[in-house]
């Protein structure tokens, strides 16, 4: 399946911290494969600076709701809503229950194989990053706390047909010079065709 990570996903999502948290973000990749989706997590910025050498878990789910959006008054990302399930589940059965991320320094690098959904069934949806680990036993959530980080799930090409300043890469927030092997190339992905570059560089 890793043949696959060469070419471009079918989704991605762009993710951004909440107001409390403005150095988090990195990107989610969803590969359509075998009867289901490889999830691609790359995120910097986590909030691990008291233990980062052994890093921490954080709670990664991908939830219902569509926007990162939410009252300024209700904590970060409320319109995220729950747990991504579209039947009746307790945790962790919902379909949008994820692995934990593990972050080194503050950045976190995943794969992961869900034979629960496709990319198509979670356009439109978020990924959601969490303060504590999920417990997978907590209802309805995990336990998982205060939710930190947050990416409006869109199909693959929709960002090189967007406005200006909607583009994903350099201009757009991102900080060149903190992703640790980047230096100043352009965030991966950028490239219409090419994919995101796994480090296959
Ligand atoms: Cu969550």
């Amino acid at each position: 399946m890793l043949e696959k990570l060469n070419g471009p996903p079918e989704a991605y999502a762009d993710v951004r911290g909440s107001y409390k948290y403005p150095d988090l973000h990195g990107m989610v990749y969803f590969y359509e494969v075998h009867g289901g989706t490889i999830v691609v997590a790359e995120i910097y910025g986590l909030p691990d600076q008291d233990q980062q050498y052994l890093g921490k878990f954080f709670g990664f789910h991908i939830h219902e709701g569509a926007t990162c959006t939410g009252p300024p008054d209700e904590p970060p990302f409320a319109d995220t809503l729950t747990h991504y399930s579209p039947e009746y589940a307790q945790h962790p059965q919902h379909v949008g229950d994820l692995p934990v991320l593990l972050s080194s320094y503050g950045m976190a690098w995943l794969a992961v194989y869900t034979g629960r959904f496709f990319p198509d069934d979670v356009i439109g949806r978020t990924v959601v990053i969490h303060d504590h680990p999920d417990d997978y036993r907590t209802q309805p959530h995990g336990g998982a706390g205060e939710k930190i980080g947050c990416g409006e799930i869109k199909e693959w090409g929709s960002q090189f047909t967007t406005a200006p300043g909607a583009i994903i890469g350099p201009g757009t927030g991102l900080q060149p010079g903190t992703e640790p092997e980047t230096g100043t190339q352009p965030e991966t992905g950028t490239q219409p065709g090419t994919g995101p570059q796994m480090g296959t560089q």
